[in-house]
């Protein structure tokens, strides 16, 4: 695509082997009880990678109930929080030691540039549950000052079973986002990857046994949603889902919950981000972060910051810079070195984006650069920039999940918060400007779960992140996750002498 493009027909062996394709229940990795595999395929040429067991109602049943019984009498919960947190630990000590083996696998089932998940992505899944595991420990509840001659105090407890459903953009990372927390609160796990990439959650899962994890309490199942992903959202004996992915199955996810037991639910799902440049921002900064915020992991992140909002007195230069910037995107093998962009992660992604740019060209959008696909092989995309973009064209409204960006004109804050504000969706915003009093007043009328002033994609174990409105239900990270992987007890006992 662009003078500094990679060849597209060297594909790289990747230095990893596939070592564990089966379910893993109770500490064992077994076969499903169907004895059904799917295929899981390398999204750079298409080809198959291997099979993996493909577990459906009866292996969510299985898992469930050996998840079950490791928190009705197994350990886990048992074992002081220090003992628990020390297992954590462990495990983070052999992700780090393991680390680029996990990066590969990774790179291979998913397509991410192999340098990002070896450097950053991996360290800071090992990062999250060192994070986790400080929590273990420091779990506790309050002494209550109530009316009346009574004793009142809180217990936090663990909420049970969870069940958790997470997609395949950061297959690792959700994974650390939600196993982290479940299992510092002394929670048991059973947990259904994404059917496009089971590979590198199995290989962790065996790890964490290696670090002395009780059987049961972590439980892997691979397979598609209607049916493993459906019979765990719907399962009587799990206490708690949590799911990250569209906002569509979300709903879906809310109704099972309700229809079954009414376990807790979280969810974190779709958005359409805006990212806001005023005029007297640093353009030089905006325009690369502008261009990472749409354009990293391949445009497949729920927080893309997919729509640009630029101030009408810098567009014109932003819109050359972006185009310039899009056009030196360094897209190829995922495995080689200097790589930014990789493939899609499968067909029908690919395809779904290829229509979001044909809407975006008949909808009279200017097309600046991209618009195609990269290559003859594999999922990739080309880095794709419209300008023009109005606000009810689909590619301003609708979540593309790819490397396209949208570039909209605005005249002043009043406008770009009106605008920034009218979409379904509010999981983040950034904004761009070297005025206080501007960064402020947009930073509390966004109605966006997190806000980036100056910089873009900051993800820390201990910042909160999650969605307004159809952009989920609860927070994930930080402490405030915590919550979703507990109850709260209260006992009342009276006092014999009330001036105690
Ligand atoms: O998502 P799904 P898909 C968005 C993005 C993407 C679109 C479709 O726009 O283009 O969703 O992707 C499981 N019961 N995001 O179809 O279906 C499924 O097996 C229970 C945003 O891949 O939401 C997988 O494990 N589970 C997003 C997970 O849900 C079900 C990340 C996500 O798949 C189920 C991914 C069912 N009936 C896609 N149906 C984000 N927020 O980051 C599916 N699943």
């Amino acid at each position: 695509f662009s003078t500094a493009a990679l060849t597209e027909e060297e594909v790289i062996i990747p230095p990893v082997q596939v070592e564990h394709t089966q379910l893993l229940i109770n500490g064992q990795f077994v076969d499903a009880a169907s004895g059904r595999t799917f295929p899981t395929f390398d999204p750079r040429s298409g080809d198959l990678i291997t099979h993996v067991a493909e577990g459906d109602e009866e292996d969510i049943n299985r898992a469930v109930f050996a998840a079950r019984e490791a928190f009705d009498d197994g350990p886990w919960p048992r074992m002081t929080a220090y003992e628990r947190s020390k297992i954590i630990y462990r495990f983070a000590d052999l992700l780090e030691k393991h680390n680029d083996e996990i990066a590969a696998l990774e790179t291979w089932d998913s397509g991410k540039p192999y340098e990002h998940t070896a450097n950053v992505e991996i360290p800071k899944m090992t990062r999250l549950f060192r994070y986790f595991a400080g929590w273990a420990d420091k779990i506790h509840g309050l002494t209550v000052p109530a009316d009346g001659p009574y004793h009142v105090q809180t217990l936090h407890e663990p909420i049970g079973v969870a069940g958790q459903i997470i997609p395949w953009n950061f297959p690792l990372m959700m994974y650390a986002w939600k196993v982290g927390p479940a299992l510092a609160c002394g929670n048991t796990v059973v947990l259904k990857t994404a059917e496009h990439t089971p590979l590198s959650a199995l290989y962790v899962s065996k790890l964490f046994h290696e670090a002395g994890l009780p059987p049961g309490v972590l439980n892997i199942i691979s397979g598609f949603g209607p049916t493993a992903g459906a019979a765990l959202a719907s399962h009587m004996d799990v206490d708690k889902i949590a799911f990250t992915g569209s906002t569509g199955t979300g709903k879906i996810i809310l109704e099972l919950a309700s229809k079954s037991n009414l376990k807790a639910v979280t969810l974190e799902l779709g958005g359409k981000s805006p990212f806001i440049v005023c005029e007297d921002a640093d353009i030089d900064k905006a325009v690369e972060l502008a261009h990472s915020a749409v354009f990293f992991n391949q445009g497949q992140c729920c927080c893309a910051g997919s729509r640009t909002f630029v101030h009408e007195r810098v567009y014109d230069e932003f819109i050359e810079k972006s185009k310039a910037r899009a056009m030196r995107r360094i897209v190829g093998d995922p495995f080689k070195k200097g790589v930014e962009q990789g493939p899609q992660i499968d067909k029908a992604q690919f395809e779904k984006i290829l229509s979001c740019i044909r809407s975006g060209i008949e909808s009279g959008a200017t097309l600046e650069t991209g618009g195609e696909r990269f290559g003859t092989k594999g999922y990739f995309i080309q880095p794709t920039v419209f300008s023009d973009v109005q606000d009810d064209m689909a590619i301003a409204t609708e979540e593309i999940f790819g490397p396209v960006q949208s570039i909209l004109k605005f005249k002043d804050l009043d406008d770009v918060i009106q605008r920034a504000n009218k979409s379904r969706y509010g999981l983040a915003a950034g904004v761009f400007t070297n005025n206080i009093e501007t960064a402020n007043t947009l930073m509390r009328s966004l109605r966006v779960g997190t806000v980036w002033i100056n910089c873009y994609f900051v993800f820390d174990a201990a910042i909160p992140f999650g969605g307004y409105k159809m952009s989920g239900k609860g927070r994930e990270k930080g402490a405030y996750c915590l919550n979703n992987y507990l109850q709260v007890k209260a006992v009342v006992s009276p006092l014999k002498n009330p001036a105690w």
